[in-house]
């Protein structure tokens, strides 16, 4: 395997294992604070996003690269209030974004048209999870400090559509 190119992918190893340790944190937040939707909508984003390391993890293998199980830093262990929690979500799928545009790049450079193809699978999964952090931050923002109104967002998270598959599938998330 192109050594450039799996220095590029075990980079989103280690970012896709951030992800997911950022929001077992926000999940944990969430159930401390009588949030049980929210926590259960972050504790299945979390695994989700565990899933899209293991998919990395075995295409560098199975691709004859040396796949690098990161050291995670310590997510942060306070949240101001649910608008900051899924307004830190967006900013981080934003970063999460670009790193996946500068995989795509790097595999152009390096004429890597299979792994560019595999990677186009992260491309779409960041324009869904992009658009679902600014739909459920446009909710936020209309509720405002409505009790009610947080209740009812909270319970309707808990029935988010957000599937979650085991990591031998490759084709859904
Ligand atoms: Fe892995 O999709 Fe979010 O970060």
């Amino acid at each position: 395997m192109n050594n450039r190119v799996e220095q590029a992918l075990n980079e989103q190893v280690s970012k896709e294992a951030s992800s997911s340790q950022f929001y077992l944190a926000m999940a944990s937040w969430a159930e401390n604070n009588g949030l049980n939707g929210t926590a259960k909508f972050m504790y299945t984003h979390s695994d989700e996003e565990r899933f899209h390391m293991l998919k990395l993890v075995k295409f560098i293998n199975e691709r004859g690269g040396k796949a690098i199980i990161p050291q995670i830093e310590q997510p942060p262990k306070e949240f101001n209030n649910l608008e900051n929690v899924f307004e830190r979500l967006l900013q981080h799928e934003i970063a999460v974004t670009q790193s996946i545009n500068d995989l795509v790049d790097v595999c152009l450079q390096e004429k890597d048209y299979t792994t560019h193809n595999f990677v186009q699978w992260y491309v779409s999964e960041q324009l869904e999870e992009e658009a679902l952090a600014r739909t459920v931050l446009d909710k936020l923002r209309l509720i405002g400090g409505d009790k009610g109104g947080m209740y009812m967002f909270d319970r309707d998270l808990e029935n988010a559509s957000i599937i979650t598959a085991p990591a031998s599938d490759n084709q859904k998330k």
